[in-house]
């Protein structure tokens, strides 16, 4: 699949105050969320990933092998514990993120040069677009 690596800035963020609200997330730091335009480096080498999402306000930075389970801790979102796992499902890379909230996880993909980003949690999806850098 065409490489994910790269520096994406933000140009859609579709329901995040949804997947803010089902994660459980205060209402200060779901207002000052809202705001921001986010960037993703995804950074890979050799079967590792770093994902970085970064922010003005905050930051909140992964690190993976594909295929292994981890446990991520989500710190400044919802402070929780997720037994979480990374695959490739054809050309999108898919992680489930087992714990306390059910159905919870994300999608990267890219389509016409652009990175997507769903993210779902309990029902409800955030959708994101980036453009690289
Ligand atoms: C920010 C700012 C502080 C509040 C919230 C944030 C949201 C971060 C999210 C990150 C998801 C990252 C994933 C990457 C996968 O590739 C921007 C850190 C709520 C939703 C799943």
């Amino acid at each position: 699949p065409a490489s994910l690596c790269g520096t994406w800035e933000m140009l859609s963020n579709i329901n995040l105050e949804g997947y803010m609200i089902a994660l459980g997330i205060g209402l200060s730091t779901r207002k000052i969320a809202l705001r921001l335009k986010q960037r993703k480096v995804i950074e890979q080498v050799r079967d590792k990933y770093v994902i970085k999402t970064l922010s003005t306000f905050r930051n909140y930075v992964f690190s993976f092998r594909m295929d292994e389970e981890f446990d991520e801790f989500t710190k400044g979102l919802d402070e929780r514990h997720c037994k979480s796992v990374v695959t490739w499902e054809g050309n999108r890379m898919v992680c489930i993120q087992k714990g306390e909230k059910k159905n919870r996880g994300w999608a990267h993909w890219i389509e016409d040069d652009k990175l997507h980003l769903e993210l779902y949690c309990e029902g409800q999806t955030c959708k994101q677009v980036f453009k690289r850098v």
